[in-house]
């Protein structure tokens, strides 16, 4: 009987552990790329990237402008730059730079 009780605690403790885990793993938003900045305007906030394909978003390659989450991200960046880059989705739908760095 104590031996039984103490099963059940362990396989509950158990599900409770694999339940949380793809919780945690699930609960992100940005996507990462890489690609060759072409154009920056600061002004606007906005910068062209030729990209390589996107996995996660299912986006093949292409040259495309970006909006960025805030100004500040274009001072560390140049045109012919590689740059390495996390896409967030805003509330519009539409995908903005979050963040971008430049990569040996
Ligand atoms: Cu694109």
């Amino acid at each position: 009987m104590k031996a039984a009780k103490r099963l059940i605690i362990a396989v509950l403790g158990a599900m409770l552990v694999a339940g949380q885990a793809p919780l945690a793993a699930a609960s992100t938003h940005t996507h990462r790329a890489e690609g060759i900045v072409q154009a920056i305007d600061t002004q606007a906030g906005k910068i062209k990237i030729e990209h390589g394909p996107i996995q996660s978003l299912d986006w093949p390659g292409m040259a495309m402008f970006f909006d960025v989450a805030h100004r500040g991200l274009l001072n560390g960046v140049k045109p012919g730059d590689k740059v390495t880059f996390e896409l967030t989705r805003g509330k519009d739908g539409r995908f903005v730079i979050s963040g971008i760095a430049p990569r040996p």
